[in-house]
């Protein structure tokens, strides 16, 4: 009987173990999976014409086609550019392709070439 209780309680005790340890896996887990989806900067291409460019706001007005990634129709709109130094060479009536990401509710141009 003694023997009983004791083997019962050690297995109350793993018990308790096995299901701290797997909530640990768990909420390492959940954080890889956070942390992995945070890097994760989805990219979009388009085609374009330059409209306009405002060197002192950082912002480049195009009228760019369709963004299928976005399932955007052809508009023209505003950019930010990332980097001033990548519009070197670039100017309006230029046709263009760009890449841009989604950040902070701005539309940013990481890449920016002229020709198609
Ligand atoms: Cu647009």
């Amino acid at each position: 009987m003694k023997r009983n209780i004791s083997n019962v309680f050690a297995n109350i005790c793993s018990m308790f173990v096995l299901i701290i340890l797997s909530g640990v896996l768990a909420m390492q887990l959940a954080d890889i999976a956070i942390a992995a989806q945070e890097e994760m900067v989805v990219s979009h291409e388009g085609i374009a014409t330059v409209k306009a460019i405002d060197m002192n706001q950082g912002i480049v007005k195009l009228a760019h086609g369709p963004i299928a990634s976005l399932k955007w129709p052809a508009m023209t709109m505003d950019f930010r550019i990332e980097d001033r130094a990548l519009m070197q060479g670039i100017k309006v009536d230029d046709a263009v392709t760009f890449v841009f990401i989604q950040s902070n509710g701005d539309y940013v141009i990481t890449h920016i070439k002229s020709g198609k």
